[in-house]
């Protein structure tokens, strides 16, 4: 039996008071993700239980009990006090997913500050605009990763402590640099957990925009009530499941769905340190005794790639719920999970700024391959037409994906942009940037997205960001970046540029280039194609006519191009 039992029943009367309730939580109340997440689980005497399971790349496991997390989360909270941290500022995680990511996001919580978790496959360019906009007041890191922020902190004024975490001797420690190994310090009992209330600021993520610079999205501590909701509901998790969600914590997946829900429910979790490959993450589930899996559309159309033989050579009879986001999930991959698991991966859509999921295909519901579902109960979910903004009535018509704002986890504004932010809302709903319909039976279909921005392998890359980067290359006059099709990524990043006089284009300067972007801002913003070009098609007015790029790249018609600038 699934947790949510009928769908069509839960929607009825449906009231976010059902989570407050089970969360023991009333109007006005403290509220902090840290305690709810570790304390407690303690309190209701399940510390015993594992939390996490973790293994890295070369094999070394671990594992934590919900009373050890609550301890280790206590250590790093209290040290953060120690060293002068306070409630509000922002804290920045900037390491693997080793475990110390995931004790320290939670203790930054207990003390009431911010935790703002990057990637760190994040360049020096990726990071420093990320710490630059926050205002980011500590930085807590691995060893390996000090360079990097040493190359950045002199033009970080706010940034006034580098944490490493993962080692006693880091030797020849600069300035504001402090080191800790959290399996020396004595672990610590009690803390004072700062009294967050419902709208308290929790976790800041970036995500790319359409133009300038990544947006950072606030959340607050109250979006543990639709975190936990739709854990329960949507991925399904019972007391005796062993949970995998494959996103990293720089990413809202992880953290939604890869710390807050799965640990709000006291369920235990595991996390593989490593990169991709069908085999090891086959072996991990096999050996894990996975049951419930939350992964992505790239990486099962990677599994597909490395056949069926090799799945089958696996006892993967453990999973029992399959979930999949961050892109559309192409009818074939839902087919063929059925095939070789034995069960259909899960459709869900949602976004850095809702905070929970918003659209998905619930367990015991007919699944339609291709459809994102329906919305979760208390979600009004819509089609808007793109002029007038009025809600389509029309099954099947395309429109824009739109939402009655108001739920729990919804994001309550972009870090110093208030303006970007209102522009999100028309009249009485919120615009999710996306184009969809919606069939007669109530089904979500995506159809893609209503900006330029590119969703490679579930990553939001911006092309203004990497056409900025481009420009900082000595030899590149011009560029412009649009999305070009991939078989496992869905789309990958082209970029066509110009060369100023005096550089010839060939494919050293190609690599050349490529890397110049892989280390300013990351591997997956990194160009797959660099396309030469005398000159690049304008307007009129100047503007760089992307719309004619993308449309070359995938065999579309260019559509009017009346505006396109003549000779
Ligand atoms: C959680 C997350 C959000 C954007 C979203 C849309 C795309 C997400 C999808 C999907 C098709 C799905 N997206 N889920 N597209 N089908 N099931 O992904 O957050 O990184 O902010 O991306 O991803 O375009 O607007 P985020």
């Amino acid at each position: 039996m699934s947790n949510i039992g009928s769908y069509q029943k839960r929607l009825l009367n449906f009231n976010w008071s059902l989570a407050e309730k089970e969360l023991e939580y009333h109007d006005g109340d403290i509220i902090n993700i840290g305690w709810y997440c570790s304390d407690r689980i303690c309190l209701q005497g399940k510390g015993d239980r594992i939390a996490l399971h973790f293994e890295n790349f070369a094999g070394k496991e671990r594992k934590y009990t919900f009373n050890d997390i609550r301890l280790a989360s206590n250590t790093v909270g209290t040290l953060l006090t120690n060293l002068g941290l306070q409630n509000r500022d922002r804290i920045c995680l900037f390491m693997d997913r080793v475990p110390e990511l995931y004790f320290s996001f939670l203790g930054i919580l207990k003390i009431g500050a911010v935790a703002q978790p990057l990637f760190s496959a994040f360049g020096d360019e990726s990071l420093y605009v990320r710490l630059e906009d926050a205002q980011t007041r500590a930085i807590i890191t691995q060893s390996k990763y000090l360079p990097k922020i040493r190359r950045i902190r002199d033009k970080l004024p706010f940034l006034e402590y580098i944490i490493v975490l993962d080692h006693t001797k880091t030797k020849n420690l600069e300035n504001k640099e402090y080191a800790f190994y959290l399996e020396e310090i004595p672990a610590v009992e009690k803390m004072e957990i700062f009294p967050t209330k419902s709208e308290s600021p929790s976790v800041l993520h970036y995500t790319s925009g359409t133009t300038g610079q990544p947006k950072g999205v606030q959340h607050v501590h109250y979006s543990l009530i639709s975190q936990y909701l739709t854990t329960k509901w949507v991925l399904d998790l019972q007391d005796d499941d062993i949970y995998w969600c494959t996103a990293d914590p720089g990413w809202v997946t992880g953290t939604s769905y890869g710390i807050i829900g799965p640990w709000s429910l006291g369920i235990t979790q595991c996390v593989l340190d490593a990169g991709f490959s069908a085999q090891a993450w086959y072996r991990f589930i096999e050996k894990y005794k996975i049951s419930m899996w939350y992964s992505s559309p790239t990486a099962i159309r990677s599994l597909m790639k490395a056949g069926n033989e090799l799945a089958m050579s696996y006892d993967l009879s453990s999973l029992r719920h399959l979930a999949s986001i961050g892109e559309p999930l192409n009818p074939e991959a839902v087919i063929w999970s059925q095939r070789v698991f034995g069960k259909p991966f899960h459709d869900t859509y949602w976004q850095t700024e809702t905070g929970s999921i918003m659209i998905s295909n619930f367990p015991g519901m007919k699944i339609k391959p291709g459809s994102m579902g329906k919305p979760f109960p208390g979600i009004t979910g819509v089609i808007l037409d793109q002029e007038r903004f009025e809600p389509i009535k029309e099954a099947g018509k395309i429109g824009l994906i739109a939402f009655r704002p108001g739920w729990p986890a919804m994001m309550r504004g972009y870090c110093n942009n208030q303006e970007i932010y209102k522009k999100k809302f028309v009249g009485r709903w919120y615009l999710t940037g996306d184009k969809g319909s919606i069939d007669n039976e109530g089904y979500f279909w995506f159809v893609g997205r209503d900006d330029d921005i590119i969703n490679t392998g579930g990553h939001l890359v911006s092309p203004f960001e990497v056409e900025s980067a481009l420009l900082e290359y000595p030899a590149i006059g011009e560029s412009a970046v649009v999305s070009k099709p991939d078989e496992v990524n869905m789309e990958v990043v082209k970029a066509f540029i110009t060369l100023k006089p005096g550089f010839l284009f060939n494919s050293e300067l190609e690599l050349d280039i490529m890397n110049f972007i892989r280390k300013r801002l990351s591997s997956l913003a990194m160009p797959q194609e660099i396309e030469y070009m005398d000159k690049l098609p304008r307007t009129r007015s100047g503007k760089i006519m992307r719309r004619l790029l993308h449309a070359k790249e995938w065999g579309e018609d260019i559509g009017d191009i009346s505006t396109l600038e003549n000779d």
